[in-house]
């Protein structure tokens, strides 16, 4: 059934927009962690880099002073020298060796003093630095060079890799930190490369030094992101599923309390709450049953029977209005069809119908539907179109009235009196009855000028050659007076009250 569809849809959109109301703070407040996780890595390896480059740079200047300290002596005899290079090692905590070149031939050193060894100056990045795996005396021990060269003089001081790696291990820490020079690269576990340096795809900072020919590059693994938010945010996680609970709590009850009325009217049309009460309408003069008005009441499992002005507005504001008065029409079809044949003359049932079903053309479909249910000719079904809400003459209301004529139906305008139709509005709607409201029913024995009114309508109505029906007859007197004057219809208390179906078939029967 469609309607079912219908409902079905419209609950899943509701649980969608609480996920989504719920989900939204949550991912929102996620993205923000995430990026303020990314900034404060950031942060962390700007500051390794720079304190990294700090350190070097202080020892870098231990050894540079070293090789300044001992160039003017390059060019003198080794053994003239030789102690003044050990010297240099045993006063500068940062030199482990010392060596003097003359001509680009390394000839003295603080070791073993007399040496032969040919220099290459292309070995040293910006003719300076120099990270090498390792020397005869030390092999796999990185260890960096510094070359001052001056003419034919030249010194050579070396740097032992084990402080080196030090600092990248002490100031690291979390922190992938790496010391490049040159094509070679240094880790912080102490072992030289020649390879490509490592990526490091989270928060990499990679800082030249200003001051020596070598580069600092410090960041994270993939993931460190996640790891971090996992280590240093679980209190603001719980935070942002408290919001996303809250505020999907916030939807969900915006929702409900937007949609209430509808859905339980909804709900009640599917659990077959709204019923057929019936009011018999009787003939003027002799007072025969000739007819019926179907009223809609609402069996509500908790507050039991509920009036229909109390949910009527509710039901045309979501447009439920249509298929509970199809099902109200089917009901009634299936309870008086089987009666039908017993009917001397064509019973009028009467049907209240809102303007708002009267938009489109579904209606004729449904009475026609209701027709067949029936012995041909047995009945007459009246349209009873309250006056207080008019029906706007379009192009498609005047083609629904037109198919509706044809089928048979009739039209009565309810409530008459009460709202303002024009006679122009009644001879296009191919109106067929009045029903006179029941306060003019009251007024009949009280003053004269309001029996005034109640004989104009009746006057009125016998003009325009329309059926009159009186309604809220309560009194022997008000059934006299209308019968006087000619009312071919009454309807109120006096001849029964609106009645479930079985009673009033019972009813039927004896009258
Ligand atoms: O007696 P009762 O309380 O049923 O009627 C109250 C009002 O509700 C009346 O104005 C009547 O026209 C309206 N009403 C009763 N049943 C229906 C119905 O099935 N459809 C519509 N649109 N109005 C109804
Ligand atoms: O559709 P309409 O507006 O005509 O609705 C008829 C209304 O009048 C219904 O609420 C029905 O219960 C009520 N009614 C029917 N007969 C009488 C009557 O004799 N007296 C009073 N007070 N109300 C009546
Ligand atoms: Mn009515």
């Amino acid at each position: 059934m469609p309607l079912t569809f219908k409902t079905r849809r419209k609950r899943s959109t509701r649980i969608v927009v609480t996920v989504l109301s719920g989900l939204l703070p949550i991912l929102l407040g996620f993205s923000i962690l995430y990026w303020q996780a990314g900034r404060a890595l950031s942060q962390s390896t700007q500051l390794t880099a720079e304190e990294a480059i700090r350190q070097f740079d202080l020892m870098l200047d231990n050894t540079a002073e070293a090789a300044r300290e001992l160039v003017p002596l390059a060019g003198q005899s080794c053994n003239d020298v030789k102690l003044a290079l050990r010297e240099q090692v045993t006063r500068r905590p940062f030199v482990r060796s010392t060596n003097l070149v003359w001509d680009d031939n390394l000839y003295c050193s603080s070791l073993f003093g007399d040496y032969q060894e040919k220099i290459n100056a292309g070995d040293y990045t910006q003719g300076t630095l120099w990270l090498m795996n390792g020397n005869p005396v030390t092999p796999n021990t990185a260890l960096l060079v510094y070359r001052l060269s001056e003419g034919k003089q030249g010194a050579l001081t070396t740097l032992d890799g084990y402080h080196l790696s030090n600092v990248l291990r002490l100031i690291g820490r979390k922190t992938v930190l790496l010391l490049q020079v040159g094509p070679s690269w240094l880790s912080a576990d102490g072992k030289v490369h020649k390879d490509a340096l490592p990526l490091l795809p989270v928060a990499e900072s990679k800082r030249p030094s200003s001051r020596y020919a070598f580069t600092v590059a410090a960041g994270f693994p993939a993931g460190e992101t996640w790891r971090y938010m996992r280590s240093e945010y679980p209190p603001l996680f719980s935070l942002l599923i408290f919001f996303g609970v809250v505020s999907g709590l916030i939807g969900h009850v915006l929702q409900k309390r937007s949609s209430s009325p509808s859905h339980e009217l909804q709900r009640a049309l599917e659990a077959a709450e709204f019923v057929p009460y019936f009011q018999p309408v009787v003939h003027g003069t002799n007072k025969k049953w000739s007819g019926t008005e179907v009223l809609m009441r609402w069996n509500h499992p908790k507050e039991g029977l509920v009036r229909p002005d109390l949910f009527i507005p509710f039901a045309e504001h979501s447009g439920l209005i249509v298929p509970m008065t199809r099902s109200l029409m089917q009901q009634t079809a299936q309870l008086l069809a089987p009666v039908s044949s017993s009917f001397e003359e064509p019973f009028h049932i009467g049907i209240n119908i809102t303007a708002s079903h009267c938009k489109d053309l579904e209606l004729v479909e449904d009475c026609r539907e209701f027709l067949s249910a029936f012995a041909p000719g047995s009945i007459h079904l009246v349209l009873e179109l309250t006056e207080r809400e008019l029906i706007e003459p379009t192009a498609i209301t005047l083609q629904l009235f037109e198919q509706l004529h044809a089928l048979g139906v009739m039209i009565a305008i309810d409530d008459f009196g009460t709202g303002h139709s024009s006679l122009g509005y009644l001879r296009q709607f191919n109106v067929d009855f009045l029903k006179i409201d029941q306060s003019f029913v009251a007024m009949i024995g009280a003053d004269a000028l309001s029996r005034h009114i109640l004989d104009s309508i009746i006057e009125l109505s016998a003009k325009l050659d329309l059926g009159i029906v009186a309604e809220g007859v309560e009194t022997e007197e008000q059934s006299a007076y209308l019968t006087a004057h000619g009312v071919n219809f009454l309807q109120g208390y006096l001849f029964g009250r609106p009645m479930p179906g079985a009673d009033f078939i019972d009813a039927l029967s004896h009258h």
